[in-house]
């Protein structure tokens, strides 16, 4: 017999967003005629836009032909044109194609950054977080030497770095799943100092930047002077153009970042994305070139501002029950407080008297404790709905 992988036992049973899934089914199964509205999983409703649809659809048809044909790519790392179009566009010029990497989504990014860095690298990780990043390394390797930076309305959401150990990787996402917190230049100029003076490497995930409205708060790491030293990047379409499904994302892994013995780490990087990842779908790829066209970027507008609006009603909704909430407005995620209560409890009478899914902050780590994440995708109607249906509730 083949002996289980001892990373294993110290995961949580099953990962947050299936364990959630069960209980909204239980619910139906109970219930058959409850008409459920979700806010659980961050995961777009609404339909690609036009100039994006129309893209995929000409790749799609392209393929079907004898000229327009392609296989799999000579380079793993993606097409030219969308890691120009993404340098140009999105990080101005302040990061070169060559130091980008086109992939299935953020999430299959971490999971390979994780591979790059191995088991025995040490992590510090924002408490709550996106649960990739603990469960992540733990599949990695790395139970020895986890650390949680906790980040609670007290600290603004922003960890107190004086009092941490060195680690080698610091996960930080901001705007934050799950908190909607998103750190100011100044709050991130400090995470990059304490990087380079620890000669630690940050694993930034910026799967939200396109929810920034505020002014002057960056959208990548890279707005930092000298994070190119110490930082990797991970972002995606998903969020922005609605690509849950269709998944495309990217990582940048600066020329600069170096490991201890002085080499660089992208070559290690592109051995990983040429080894074990076949490249993005040819056909995603041009629905991302799509996206980053002028009438591609006024569509990415316009759908974040659809999800936008429907966090505010969301906002107020919780507001007018005298809960405490944050974020929900450079970020999809609304995070509402409620004190004494565990959020697994929270969870269950909202969806059993509400009959509307939210995820617990539990879920999140150990500071989400009495927390419940909303999250603003979905229709307008079904939001409104929810808002009316949260407002009548005692807590
Ligand atoms: N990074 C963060 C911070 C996320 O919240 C998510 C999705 C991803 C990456 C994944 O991006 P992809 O490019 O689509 O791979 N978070 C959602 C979905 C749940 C999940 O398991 O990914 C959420 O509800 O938190």
């Amino acid at each position: 017999m083949v002996k289980r992988n001892p990373h294993f036992a110290g995961l949580s049973e099953g990962y947050l967003f299936p364990e959630i899934a069960r209980r909204r089914r239980a619910l139906l199964e109970k219930n058959p005629d409850a008409k459920i509205i979700s806010l659980g999983i961050g995961n777009t409703t609404e339909p690609l836009t036009p100039a994006v649809a129309q893209a995929l659809e000409l790749a799609a048809r392209e393929l079907g032909t004898a000229d327009g044909y392609s296989g799999y790519a000579d380079d793993s790392a993606g097409l030219s044109a969308l890691r120009e179009q993404i340098a140009a566009v999105l990080y101005k010029g302040r990061i070169t194609p060559r130091e980008i990497t086109i992939s299935d989504g953020a999430k299959c990014d971490i999971g390979r950054l994780q591979i790059l860095f191995g088991g025995r690298a040490t992590v510090c990780i924002q408490d709550p977080a996106y649960p990739v990043y603990v469960d992540g390394s733990l599949i990695a390797g790395a139970g020895g030497g986890l650390q949680y930076m906790p980040c609670r309305p007290e600290n603004d959401f922003f960890p107190d770095l004086g009092g941490l150990k060195r680690a080698d990787l610091i996960y930080f996402c901001s705007p934050n799943n799950p908190t909607g917190a998103a750190a100011t230049k100044t709050q991130l100029a400090e995470l990059v100092a304490f990087a380079r003076q620890n000669k630690s490497i940050i694993i930034f995930d910026a799967a939200y930047s396109e929810f920034i409205v505020e002014q002057n708060l960056p959208r990548s790491i890279y707005e930092i002077p000298g994070a190119d030293e110490v930082a990797v990047e991970v972002n995606s379409f998903s969020k922005s153009i609605g690509f849950t499904g269709v998944r495309l994302g990217w990582c940048v892994v600066p020329q600069k970042l170096k490991f201890e013995d002085g080499r660089p780490a992208l070559p290690d990087w592109l051995r990983i994305i040429n080894t074990l990842f076949n490249g993005a779908s040819n056909i995603a790829q041009r629905g991302g070139l799509a996206a980053l066209t002028p009438a591609g970027r006024r569509e990415t507008q316009n759908l974040v501002a659809y999800y936008q609006d429907n966090a505010k009603l969301i906002l107020e909704g919780l507001r007018q029950t005298g809960i405490q909430a944050y974020g929900g407005v450079n970020s999809p995620y609304i995070w509402a407080h409620f004190p004494g209560q565990k959020s697994w409890d929270v969870f269950e009478k909202i969806l059993n008297e509400a009959y509307v899914v939210t995820t617990p902050g539990a879920g999140f780590g150990p500071a989400g404790e009495s927390f419940i994440r909303f999250s603003a995708f979905g229709r307008h109607g079904d939001i409104d709905a929810a808002a009316q249906r949260l407002k009548r509730l005692k807590f």
